[in-house]
């Protein structure tokens, strides 16, 4: 779905959130899935995400915590930034079932 987002909208930031990326988040940045991937509860930070980027681009991704993205100004393949509030892994899911 992202890949047709991409071809329709060139330049469009593509995020990807949930249970099920923030496990993978490292990877799925590295093979381009996504260019950030919000980990764990996602109301404070795609809010915040979403207002960093509405005001200063993409080169004060690093000021958002809680997010795993791709940083090409610094020359760097990803980059993880710290967390609102982490519910770990799908361990921790499990027992919320
Ligand atoms: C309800 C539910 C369903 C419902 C969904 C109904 C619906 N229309 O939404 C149904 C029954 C359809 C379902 C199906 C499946 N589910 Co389900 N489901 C859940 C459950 C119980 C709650 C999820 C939920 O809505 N939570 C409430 C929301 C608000 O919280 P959240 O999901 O954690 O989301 C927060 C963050 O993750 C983040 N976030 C979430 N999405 C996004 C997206 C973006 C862009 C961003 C920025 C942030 C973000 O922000 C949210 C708020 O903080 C969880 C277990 C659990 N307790 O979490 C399992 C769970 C998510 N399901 C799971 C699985 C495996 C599935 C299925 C694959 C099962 C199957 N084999 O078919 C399918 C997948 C369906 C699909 N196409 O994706 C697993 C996922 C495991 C994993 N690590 O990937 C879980 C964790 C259960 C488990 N312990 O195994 N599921």
């Amino acid at each position: 779905m992202l890949d047709e987002v991409r071809l329709r909208f060139p330049g469009t930031l593509t995020v990807l959130g949930g249970v099920g990326v923030t496990p993978i988040a490292e990877a799925l940045v590295k093979k381009g899935a996504a260019e950030v991937i919000v980990r764990g509860e996602g109301e404070e930070t795609f809010s915040d995400l979403v207002s960093v980027y509405g005001s200063r681009g993409r080169q004060a991704f690093h000021e958002v915590e809680g997010i795993t993205f791709s940083d090409q100004m610094a020359a760097l393949s990803q980059i993880e930034t710290g967390t609102h509030s982490v519910f770990g892994h799908t361990a921790v899911a499990d027992a919320r079932f």
